[in-house]
């Protein structure tokens, strides 16, 4: 008798970098658990690892989000919390994590119908809250976010179990070419990455301002590239791109004088809550990867009243 493989999703131990076949669905319970897009665009995702969906938020409703993006990352109250990063070399805002619970219309927005209800869907269960993020990517500033699957952090640091959760990232200010939009290459969420390097203690005081353990080796990364080609999301404000959590993506500086704000809400299946970090690492701070409450997230009624 076979023993089970400890972790299918081994990453960051004793061996080199290889590349492990998905042993997880895409999209779960067939994509029937909730209603919020066509068969067609799940079948895009599923394809792809990723779905943009353009004009989601009206101009006005966009603005006061974004207003309140500014607001927090202007509020030295915020600033001066963990939950704030700043840019490498500058005291630049970079990201300010748990803005679902810092800010009420952030709260809000995360239990949208618009965003939630595509998240029950492509998970096939209810989701709560594992990680929530405003990235500013000021003008001139913003520096780039390297090549990372969000999976191999959440599963190695985190302890995440599976492949059942994604990131929905609402675009805040048009993303061009110019201003460093995300990058996704698109059918990597089928392939993981295992990476070298050994954890260091506290990863995260490093990793959210440049990540350098967790990131993919250049030959597999070539390797998923030439199967799939990069796909930047230039979009207009107001568009969301939901992203599985293994899609390898990543981010160039802005050296335009635009920003490039998103609002990142990550969902997690109900039936997908953490366990122990691998490695005996110590838990990360809950306002990264939430622990404390795994319940459900209840969808607003109706699309919120933003503006
Ligand atoms: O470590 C994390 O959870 C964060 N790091 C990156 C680069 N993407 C996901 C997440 O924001
Ligand atoms: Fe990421």
């Amino acid at each position: 008798m076979r023993k089970p493989i400890a972790d299918w999703y081994a990453s960051r131990n004793d061996r080199g970098s290889a590349i492990i076949a998905r042993q997880d669905p895409v999209i779960y319970e067939g994509g029937n658990y909730a209603d919020a897009v066509e068969e067609s665009q799940i079948a895009a995702y599923e394809r792809d690892g990723f779905l943009l969906l353009e004009d989601i938020f009206s101009n006005a409703e966009t603005q006061v989000l974004l207003d309140e993006v500014k607001r927090m990352s202007a509020d030295s109250s915020i600033v001066s919390m963990e939950e704030s990063i700043t840019e490498p070399g500058s005291n630049e805002v970079r990201s300010i994590f748990r803005v679902h619970e810092l800010s009420d219309m952030l709260g809000n927005l995360a239990r949208d119908p618009r965003l939630i209800n595509v998240a029950r869907q492509i998970l096939g269960s209810e989701v709560y809250m594992h990680q929530s993020r405003a990235n500013m990517k000021p003008g001139f500033k913003g520096k780039e976010f390297y090549w990372h699957s969000d999976f191999e952090t959440w599963h190695v640091e985190d302890g995440m179990p599976r492949m059942r959760a994604l990131s929905c990232s609402v675009l805040l200010s048009d993303n061009n070419a110019c201003n460093g939009p995300l990058m996704l290459v698109p059918g990597s969420h089928q392939q993981f990455v295992s990476c070298q390097g050994q954890t260091p203690d506290d990863h995260y005081k490093q990793s959210l301002k440049k990540q350098e353990y967790g990131v993919p080796d250049p030959l597999s990364l070539q390797l998923l590239v030439e199967q799939g080609g990069i796909r930047p999301m230039t979009a207009k404000a107001g568009s969301v791109v939901f992203f599985d959590c293994n899609t390898m993506h990543g981010s160039n500086g802005n050296i335009s004088p635009w920003p490039r704000a998103n609002v990142f809400m990550v969902y997690n299946s109900t039936e997908n809550a953490l366990g122990a970090p691998m490695h005996g690492l110590k838990p990360r701070p809950e306002h990264i990867a939430a622990r404390r409450d795994f319940s459900a997230l209840v969808p607003q009624e109706a699309p919120l009243a933003l503006a």
